[in-house]
């Protein structure tokens, strides 16, 4: 089996993503605690696989370092994905693609640096909590969508597992472990608590954020 090699902390959301993924494929990986704390990704070496100096990376056993977690999730989905995570069928694929896309730039984005890194990476008498408020108003009315969604179907694409419930499952650990105002979602709610159950789920992404916390 080839081995995928992953540069990038483990309480990296983006890591979290991919090592999901990883997880879910059933892959042989190695991971290096790479960025944050860790540092290691302000080298020459390190910058010479990605020049922007983000975690991940992820380099197959023949291939070049690949960045930009939505990519290396579709490297890995293209490569090791089967059916229906990643269907060949153009149109199947597309539909996937689209709920994924939507997750990362609507839910990914409107969360980790709006909310999670005001909430959790700032200390409590800096707290922009007007901006908060603002910040999940906005994340709130983007899950309203995947609630309407998630109330007839099991996942965020349709039916089954895709990569679309990678993109948008990520976040949810953090989102409901957080002390923040959530407002009513429970097909949502529901969803999370079956992604829970699965145990590539547990293994990289509900953990622990302890280290990130300031104040
Ligand atoms: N768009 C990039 C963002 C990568 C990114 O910003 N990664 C963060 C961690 S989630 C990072 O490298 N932060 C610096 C660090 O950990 O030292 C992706 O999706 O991979």
């Amino acid at each position: 089996m080839t081995m995928i090699t992953v540069w990038g902390r483990a309480n990296s959301s983006n890591v979290q993503a991919v090592m999901w993924a990883i997880g879910e494929l059933g892959l042989a990986y190695e991971r290096h605690d790479v960025g944050h704390r860790h540092g290691g990704n302000d080298t020459a070496e390190f910058l010479a696989m990605n020049p922007n100096g983000t975690v991940p990376v992820v380099r197959d056993a023949d291939g070049e370092p690949l960045w930009e977690s939505a990519a290396i999730l579709r490297y890995l989905a293209w490569r090791y994905g089967e059916p229906p995570f990643w269907p060949a069928e153009l149109a199947a694929r597309s539909h996937i693609d689209k709920w994924a896309e939507w997750a990362k730039l609507n839910i990914a984005g409107g969360f980790t640096a709006p909310i999670f890194w005001r909430v959790v990476r700032t200390p409590a008498k800096e707290r922009d909590e007007a901006a908060i408020a603002a910040a999940l108003a906005s994340l709130g009315r983007k899950l309203d969508i995947a609630e309407v969604q998630l109330r007839n179907h099991a996942f965020l694409a349709g039916h089954d597992f895709t990569l679309a419930d990678i993109q948008f499952g990520h976040i949810l650990h953090r989102y409901f472990d957080i002390e923040i105002e959530r407002p009513s979602h429970p097909a949502i709610e529901s969803y999370y608590d079956r992604l829970a159950e699965r145990p590539a789920y547990r293994e990289h992404v509900m953990i622990s954020y302890e280290d990130l916390k300031v104040g």
